[in-house]
């Protein structure tokens, strides 16, 4: 039987009744991707997630690649490569690749629904078959022998990875010393040792294409300090002709020299990878080509972060849904003890534990953060549909870009800290002491969870992103937006009677989540010492904008859940008895998310308005 449990019925009631993406289905920039279309393809990846690529899943984890340092390989299991072929050979990846390269390009709220069912069932396949993706990426940052390059990716089906982190270089990617040196043949050899490289090695396909932030020498106007100095090269393991794709025979210097031992996602290499070090393989130097001959590495480099970021935070939220479905699926199974009203009665009959009120609430609390991060992928993504939307039109949609810059690190920091959290606490919590055990899919879920917090930005990366570029810097535009969306739903005059109280309960912390932002924009500018202020004090900032990014994303989830809410009432009131339970729900977990969580929000609000510099004046021997 299937770890994976799916919600395809949520992912379609996001898209399709409360998003409405059917009205530009069909249109301008979607014109293959009618509303049937969009369907069948969801039902058909939901179908093939639960059946084909979640058939590997565990075995990726028990038996997983083993690297020898000998031949320098670390092959995948055969289950999943297995898995890995059929999901690459049905083609759904078409969906996320640009049509000048073979794409058939849908919006992106469908690829994220269809997404989601990839990434709760057995991410590393995503992962591994990103090629297309990142492909769309060296052709629009690319010149001619790029786009062939782009073109030979798609077509043979290269694996790619992104190698930014050095041992020195992690959070910080401007610390890092790989260098790059212009040969004469207008080819760049690169140099130094790359740390956590996902997908660096594998026996899933002919060649790997590393994309490589280096920092050029020699170079008048690049190759300066920090993230600006840096460029991005395309270097492969074999090497091959641009122009036809085909493999030379000549090995490049770019050798996995070490495959990490994870406590989770075993499966996917996660490696050391040395670039043209004379002591390693056959000492070849490590030759690639600049994308796009400009040197603008780090912000060709986001194109691709952009998109993994919501990828990650797509991939920790799927987990946490198939991680309640699981246990609520125990939780109508398992009998343990008398109903609470008869405790006392040591006769009185057992009954399964979703009558218990711990349960239910723990149920609860899995379902609405768990269908509140789906409503927030899906909401994001559907402002990349209106980018998309734009730029087909041959406009830009300024305001769409913004919003979605600000959302994605809530995507990814606030959506990969509440999955892992919960996992733990509450989805493996219901199994009581089997939730330890292999025999169940939790401890792996939680374990392949954690890694979502970590990589493509740390939570604080996240939070320091939020608040410093997405908010100071965009002069809270974005945010002012989605605050006034915010305030029009709470002052609707027309919503159901049944969500008064929760939109009361909203209003009240949307002004308590304008005020934290507020304070924190104080702090910031009370350290501004041009103005008199003292330096210092950009740390009380620093204390905060984790908090900030936590609370802003329990204000977003709560304000879509009522959203949602008020579209389940409404169909309660419309065709009676169908779907009735799945609305129900809605509307419960709407109204349990409000009454739970937002009350707190006041409570953190208090504790940014207290932030002194106790902590930082703190000697370290104290702590
Ligand atoms: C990793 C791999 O963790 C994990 C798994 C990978 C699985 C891969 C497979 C699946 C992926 C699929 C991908 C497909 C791709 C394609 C899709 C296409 C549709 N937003 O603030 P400054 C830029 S890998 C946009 O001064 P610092 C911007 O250009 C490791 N751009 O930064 C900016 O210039 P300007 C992941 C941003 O202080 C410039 O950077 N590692 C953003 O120099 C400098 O900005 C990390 O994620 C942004 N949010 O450096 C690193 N931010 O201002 C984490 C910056 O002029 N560390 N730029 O616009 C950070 O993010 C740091 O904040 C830092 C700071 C390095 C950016």
């Amino acid at each position: 039987m299937s770890h994976y449990k799916t919600n395809l019925r949520d992912v379609e009631f996001n898209l399709f009744e409360v998003l409405k993406v059917q009205d530009y289905l069909g249109t301008s920039a979607f014109e293959e991707i009618d509303e049937d279309t969009a369907r069948s393809v969801l039902g058909e990846v939901e179908r093939m997630a639960r059946e084909e690529l979640a058939a590997s899943y565990v075995d990726g984890d028990r038996n997983p690649p083993v690297f020898d340092p000998k031949t320098n390989t670390a092959p995948v299991p055969a289950s999943f490569k297995k898995s890995y072929d059929a999901w690459m050979d049905a083609e759904f990846w078409r969906l996320g690749t640009l049509k000048e390269i073979g794409g058939t390009p849908a919006p992106s709220t469908v690829q994220w629904g269809m997404g989601e069912f990839v990434l709760g069932s057995n991410a590393p396949i995503w992962m591994y078959g990103a090629g297309p993706m990142f492909a769309g990426v060296v052709y629009s940052n690319g010149n001619e022998r790029d786009h062939k390059i782009a073109q030979h990716v798609v077509d043979r089906r290269w694996i790619t990875t992104m190698v930014l982190t050095e041992p020195d270089a992690g959070s910080d990617v401007g610390a890092g010393r790989a260098k790059a040196t212009l040969n004469e043949d207008g080819t760049w050899n690169v140099q130094g040792v790359k740390r956590f490289i996902t997908s660096a090695v594998h026996d899933l396909s002919e060649n790997t294409l590393h994309m490589v932030l280096a920092r050029p020498e020699g170079v008048d106007g690049a190759g300066g300090p920090g993230t600006k100095g840096l460029s991005l090269f395309l270097v492969p393991e074999f090497y091959f002709d641009p122009e036809t794709g085909e493999l030379t025979g000549e090995r490049n210097g770019a050798y996995v020299t070490n495959v990490e031992h994870k406590m989770g996602l075993k499966v996917s290499n996660t490696c050391e990878v040395t670039f043209g070090d004379p002591g390693v393989g056959g000492g070849e130097p490590a030759r690639g080509w600049l994308l796009g001959e400009v040197h603008n590495g780090i912000a060709q480099m986001f194109d691709v972060i952009e998109n993994a970021r919501m990828m990650v935070g797509t991939k920790a939220i799927a987990t946490l849904s198939t991680g309640y479905l699981n246990a609520l699926d125990y939780a109508k199974e398992r009998i343990q003890g008398a109903d609470l009203t008869q405790a006392a009665d040591k006769t009185a009959p057992r009954v399964t534990i979703t009558h218990h009120p711990d349960v239910r609430r723990s149920l609860m609390t899995q379902k609405s953060y768990a269908e509140a991060m789906r409503a927030l992928v899906l909401f994001t993504a559907s402002w990349q549909d209106k980018v998309m939307l734009a730029k087909a039109g041959g406009e830009r949609d300024e305001l769409a870009e913004k919003v979605n810059d600000l959302l994605l690190p809530i995507v990814k920091g606030y959506g990969s800290e509440k999955s892992w959290v919960l996992l733990g606490t509450e989805s493996l919590q219901t199994l009581g002491g089997s939730g330890f055990l292999q025999e169940y899919p939790i401890e792996q879920y939680v374990r392949d969870a954690k890694i979502d917090t970590l990589y493509e930005g740390t939570t604080a990366i996240q939070g320091q992103d939020f608040f410093f570029r997405k908010i100071v810097k965009d002069q809270a535009q974005a945010l002012g937006h989605l605050a006034g969306e915010i305030a029009t739903f709470v002052q609707d005059k027309d919503g159901h009677a049944e969500l008064k109280g929760e939109r009361e309960l909203l209003a009240k912390a949307l002004e308590e989540g304008q005020a934290l932002v507020s304070e924190l924009i104080n702090q910031l500018m009370s350290a501004d010492a041009s103005s008199g202020g003292d330096v210092r004090n950009i740390y009380k900032v620093g204390l905060n904008t984790t908090r900030l990014l936590m609370v802003l994303g329990d204000i977003v989830c709560s304000w879509l859940l009522l959203r949602q809410g008020e579209v389940a009432l409404a169909a309660l009131a419309g065709e009676p008895g169908k779907d009735q339970a799945f609305y129900q729900g809605k509307v419960a977990a709407a109204q349990f998310f409000a009454r739970e969580v937002l009350p707190k929000i006041a409570a953190e609000r208090a504790i940014a308005e207290a932030t002194d510099l106790s902590l930082m004046d703190l000697p370290e021997d104290a702590f």
